[in-house]
């Protein structure tokens, strides 16, 4: 399956409007920390990520521990970030703003 890799201005516009999310050194990816009140609400936010993931077909790389959830954005199809990564970034940031959650810097 053939996807675009966000490339140029275009990757840099859709950087720029993901609130709080890092590029990975040495990779083409993406990366953001979550907290939530506790185990169980960081479980739910994942549940809900997890299902958006799933239906759209594009699915996180992520660790958690306790609270606390990191997640790396890429696509493995194109090597790369593309729009599907942008488009489940906004999904989680608004899943995870209305669980409590708070970026981790
Ligand atoms: N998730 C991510 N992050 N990148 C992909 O390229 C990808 C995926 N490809 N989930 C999908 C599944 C692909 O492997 C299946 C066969 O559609």
């Amino acid at each position: 399956m053939a996807i675009a890799k966000l490339e140029g201005a275009a990757r840099q516009a859709a950087l720029q409007a993901l609130a709080g999310w890092q590029e990975v050194k040495g990779r083409d990816a993406i990366v953001k920390t979550f907290v939530f009140a506790d185990f169980n609400t960081a479980f739910g936010f994942m549940t809900r990520v997890a299902i958006q993931a799933d239906k759209a077909d594009h699915h996180p790389e992520w660790f958690n521990v306790y609270n606390r959830v990191e997640i790396t954005l890429t696509t493995h199809d194109a090597g790369g970030l593309s729009e599907r990564d942008v488009k489940l970034a906004a999904f989680i940031d608004g899943a995870a703003a209305s669980m409590g959650g708070k970026v981790k810097s």
